[in-house]
């Protein structure tokens, strides 16, 4: 909430560990954080910081007596504190290679796990009141501050929430993204090592400046429309700019940027996967934190963040992924101290026989997925949504936006991602549309 001074202040209320709230690991009911006292108490500092979250602290701890024990060990043995459960079964061998460098970038890295340690033991001070979950089925926003978010953060980072590494059918959160970052931390390749450079990066911004903007995060529901419903649309083609050169997050700046998502937002982001998606949530980490609150999206959802921040810049894709460094975001703020940016994440549908999609059921499952994400917003920045690790038709997927779009009475920016071919084609389909006056119905 705001302050009468105009500063956000968190917003006082209980703690729920009901199951339409998130489980938080300061909660009084999480038994884990309840029993388990730090072993090495003679340390007055640590008193009251009380359990597991104290362990965390452990690491700076040691480091100020000058215990031989290197961070990733100490990270390693406060995470294990919380999961003893996975204790054989969880490895850190990418965390403790990342370690190694000792710095990054200039960060040095002893010290900024430190801090992130500081900053996750600061729950309960940041977050008071009970995070509700956005559930399937149900339109609903949360608005939490970039404070609030650099602080779940970095409980994620220590894999603190609990009931949240069971992907078993009967856990509680099995239709929920993972949030704590286990497997970020495990199965060392270069993918994960250019990763960790972004997480790092972040935490290193949000130790040392004050972020002090809002993010919202929004899920909507689209009331069931049909095939019929769509034949009956008269509105024709509305603005296109079709480009082979750029990319959604750079040329696409101002406009509403969709995110080629998986229905678990954020996809592989905390472990191999490094498509739009997961770069998308590296270069902006906030986005992360969708991922503890929303539910696995439904056909007719989507979700909407406002007010993002971007850190880092990147260059390659996939396996030539590479972090390139910093990113100060000029982007303004809204009257909500907002960053005005907005990311639509969708998610198309993924095809293992590129055939099946020309079916009229599919075709209206993602024009009702994207309109679902255009309608009451900006002009559209986009590009060949479902078409990669997904294997739609670029042709028909464009022009599914195109439609979408237009009866959203939304203007489209198409990337098409250096395929001249898509560019060329689109432009003279557009053309022929337009010049005919064609309908989305027709
Ligand atoms: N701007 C414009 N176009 C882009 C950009 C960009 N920044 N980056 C990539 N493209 P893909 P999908 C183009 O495969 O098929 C993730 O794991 C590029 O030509 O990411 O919907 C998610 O979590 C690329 O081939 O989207 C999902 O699980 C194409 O966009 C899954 O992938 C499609 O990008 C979604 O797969």
């Amino acid at each position: 909430v705001f302050h009468q001074t105009g500063a956000i202040v968190p917003q006082p209320g209980r703690d729920m560990w009901t199951r339409n709230f998130v489980k938080l690991p300061c909660s009084p009911s999480n038994t884990i954080y309840q029993h388990s006292a730090p072993e090495d108490e003679e340390n007055g500092e640590r008193q009251g910081r009380g359990g597991v979250l104290g362990e965390i602290f452990t690491a700076s701890w040691l480091r100020r007596r000058g215990e031989c024990f290197t961070f990733a060990l100490c990270s390693q043995k406060a995470i294990l504190k919380y999961n003893p459960k996975y204790k054989d079964q969880w490895s850190f061998d990418a965390l403790a290679e990342f370690f190694k460098f000792g710095a990054c970038e200039g960060v040095n890295i002893s010290a900024l796990v430190q801090k992130i340690a500081a900053l996750a033991l600061d729950l309960p001070k940041r977050v008071m009141k009970g995070i509700p979950l956005l559930q399937q089925g149900r339109a609903a926003a949360i608005t939490l501050s970039q404070a609030q978010i650099s602080c779940l953060l970095a409980n994620a980072f220590f894999c603190t929430f609990p009931h949240r590494n069971s992907t078993s059918f009967h856990s509680d959160y099995h239709t929920y993204p993972s949030i704590n970052f286990t497997r970020l931390f495990s199965h060392w390749s270069e993918r994960k090592m250019e990763k960790l450079k972004a997480i790092v990066h972040y935490f290193h911004v949000a130790t040392e400046t004050k972020l002090d903007g809002l993010v919202t995060f929004e899920r909507r529901c689209l009331a069931n429309t049909d095939a019929r419903t769509w034949s009956c649309c008269k509105e024709e083609m509305n603005k296109l700019y079709v480009s082979s050169c750029g990319a959604i997050e750079t040329e696409g700046s101002g406009l509403l940027q969709v995110d080629f998502a998986s229905s678990w937002l954020g996809g592989g982001v905390l472990d191999s996967g490094l498509l739009q998606e997961e770069i998308l949530f590296l270069m902006s980490p906030e986005l992360i934190v969708s991922r503890l609150f929303t539910e696995k999206l439904q056909d007719n959802e989507c979700v909407i963040v406002t007010g993002c921040q971007q850190f880092s810049t990147y260059s390659g894709y996939g396996d030539t992924f590479r972090w390139k460094g910093p990113y100060a975001d000029p982007t303004g703020r809204d009257g909500w101290a907002r960053r005005q940016r907005q990311v639509l994440a969708m998610d198309a549908l993924r095809f293992t026989h590129g055939r099946d999609q020309y079916s009229m059921k599919l075709v209206v499952r993602e024009l009702n997925k994207a309109y679902c994400g255009f309608k009451r917003c900006d002009d559209i920045a986009t590009g060949k949504w479902g078409c990669g690790a997904f294997k739609g038709d670029p042709q028909l997927k464009a022009v599914i936006q195109l439609m979408a779009a237009a009866r959203a009475g939304r203007g489209l920016a198409f990337f098409t991602f250096k395929d001249e071919k898509l560019e060329h084609g689109l432009r003279q389909a557009y053309r022929l549309l337009r010049t005919k006056g064609t309908t989305v119905g027709e």
